[in-house]
């Protein structure tokens, strides 16, 4: 039950990582592994918990797709067995594991500090080596200060909110009565044009923007694939994507470059493109990263969640109810004043719709967990952390402990309500009063690396279900259900039958 000598060797790769050749690697795994077994004098306090096979570990297990709105057969088992914090060996490396509320807010305030990203290799060269999300120190301070300064309170307020609100209804209002689609698709489709316009000042619909989406598509199937970079292979076929869109920023970039050295034009500071030319020292590479990892970033996640209100609501017809009510009463009020487009207060407003994107967030978990490796030997609650080890904060776990939230697999918006609430779409006893602390709801992260998105993302959510409930029935057209792959999937794209009807009188 001893792991000196794993940790021994994990040691020794906190200081550099030496590349062996494959078979060496797994001789060496091999070799720990009977030694492992053999040895008995436990020094460290490890979690509890198994490494399993030599080289693979868990990740079979820990990777098996499940339902979204569960933490999976792997982390049920491992929790009733071992507890929220257990060690493992996942993505071939000893790995502590924690769905402990606790031990997660730990990781995440002190990363930098005992902790840093760490995601595995394969991700960074799909996304690139300067994509915010792998990178560590100055450097990704100083490119979360761009994405911060792109996506503030004051852009949200002035410009995005609106633009918001105007890509919904390009989406909404292509909708016909009584027909079928993937209400995925649809989603998707809303949050990359608004993305594409914000980032690149594309338009939605013309041929450059379904280009890049559709390379974008390939990309995509690259980043959820087996990173093997053989012909035929979609990481393959998505590295090729990755230099095609690469190649069509860094004709946009040289566009603008080139109006601006020939004295004519200005800078145009609408979209993230022209903000970085303009007061940015970023290199061509830089920026092209950038750019993909804030697609990458604000577009598969936001259109998940839309998605996943889209599914969650029918199952509770009270809360499409309250939704219309609320939003009836906006409309109205815009409608008496003369005013047409969304405001900042209007958003404001929704009181009941921010319950139903909270729970929405809570129930669906659109990020399950993260990727974090210890820098530093670290005790928590008298347990050892060696330095070098991954440890993986499950974000989700604590939204679906019925230890903390009541009647975790029932979408209740109500839960979020101060003083209960009126409505509750459960069958069983029990009131909705609010049951949620601050520090047990994480969909965004925190720390310093906490989603930098998160606003916009919320906004996206609520603006789109104004418009939806005002125009829309919908029902689910065929059984469909969130996976975990581990990105949050529908695997028949949730495919909705929609009634236009019309809320506003
Ligand atoms: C419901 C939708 C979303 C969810 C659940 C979500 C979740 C997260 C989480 C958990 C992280 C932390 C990753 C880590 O610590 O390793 C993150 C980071 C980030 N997100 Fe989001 N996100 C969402 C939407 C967006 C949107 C719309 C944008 C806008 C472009 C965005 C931009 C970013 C960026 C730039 C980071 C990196 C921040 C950093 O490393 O400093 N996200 N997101
Ligand atoms: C709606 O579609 C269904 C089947 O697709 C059809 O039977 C029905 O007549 C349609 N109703 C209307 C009002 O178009
Ligand atoms: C500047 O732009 C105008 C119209 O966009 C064009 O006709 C003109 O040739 C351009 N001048 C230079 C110097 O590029
Ligand atoms: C939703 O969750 C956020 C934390 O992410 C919290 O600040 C906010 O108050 C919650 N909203 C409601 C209506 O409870
Ligand atoms: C408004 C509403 O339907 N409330 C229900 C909540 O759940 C309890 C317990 O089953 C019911 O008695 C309430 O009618």
């Amino acid at each position: 039950m001893s792991d000196s000598l794993s940790t021994f060797f994990s040691l020794s790769s906190c200081s550099s990582s030496p590349f062996f050749p494959l078979l060496a690697l797994l001789v060496i795994f091999i070799f720990i592994f009977i030694i492992k077994r053999r040895q008995s004098k436990p020094k460290l306090n490890l979690p509890p918990g198994k490494m399993g096979w030599p080289f693979i570990g868990e990740s079979i297990g820990y990777l098996r797709p499940y339902s979204a709105t569960t933490v999976g057969e792997y982390m049920d088992q491992h929790i009733a067995r071992y507890g929220k914090i257990f060690k493992s060996k996942l993505f071939g490396e000893p790995a502590i594991v924690s769905a402990d509320a606790g031990l997660n807010k730990f990781i995440l305030q002190n990363d930098g500090k005992l902790f840093q990203v760490s995601y595995p290799s394969s991700l960074g060269g799909i996304l690139g080596k300067w994509s915010m999300l792998v990178l560590v120190g100055d450097m990704h301070r100083d490119m979360r200060a761009i994405s911060l300064n792109f996506l503030s309170q004051a852009r949200l307020k002035a410009h995005l909110l609106k633009d918001v609100e105007k890509h919904s209804l390009i989406v909404l209002n292509s909708w016909k009565h009584n027909s079928t689609f993937s209400a995925q698709d649809e989603a998707k489709r809303f949050t990359f044009n608004f993305m594409a316009k914000h980032i690149l000042s594309l338009d939605p619909g013309n041929v450059e923007t379904e280009h890049i989406k559709d390379m974008y598509a390939n990309f995509m199937k690259g980043v959820v694939s087996v990173p093997l970079n053989l012909p035929g292979t979609a990481y393959r076929k998505a590295l090729k994507s990755r230099n095609t869109i690469l190649k069509f920023i860094e004709g946009k970039s040289n566009e603008r470059v080139g109006k601006i050295e020939g004295g004519n034009g200005t800078w145009e500071e609408d979209d993230l493109l022209g903000w970085v030319l303009k007061n940015s020292k970023l290199s061509t590479e830089q920026i092209l990263d950038l750019v993909l990892s804030l697609l990458f970033a604000g577009h598969e996640t936001s259109s998940i969640a839309i998605s996943l209100a889209i599914y969650f609501l029918p199952g509770c017809p009270q809360a499409i109810e309250q939704l219309r009510e609320e939003h009836r009463e906006i409309a109205r009020a815009k409608k008496q004043v003369g005013n047409v487009e969304l405001t900042w207060d209007d958003y404001k407003r929704m009181e009941f719709t921010h319950c139903v994107v909270n729970e929405t967030l809570r129930l669906g978990n659109v990020v399950r967990y993260l990727h974090r490796k210890a820098l530093k030997d670290i005790q928590y609650k008298g347990y050892d952390i060696p330095c070098g080890w991954k440890v993986l904060p499950v974000i989700a776990a604590p939204h679906l402990d019925p230890s903390l939230f009541d009647q975790p697999q029932q979408f209740n918006p109500w839960r979020w309500q101060n003083n209960g609430g009126r409505g509750n779409c459960s069958s069983s006893k029990g009131n909705s009063a609010n049951t949620v602390s601050n520090n047990l709801f994480s969909p965004f992260g925190g720390g310093p690396r906490l989603c930098a998105g998160a606003e916009l993302a919320k906004i996206e959510m609520a603006i789109f279900i104004h418009h939806l409930v005002l125009k829309y029935d919908w029902e689910l057209a065929s059984s469909d259900e969130p996976y975990v792959y581990p990105f949050v999937d529908f695997p028949k794209g949730l495919p909705i039958t929609v009634k236009t009807h019309s809320y506003l009188s």
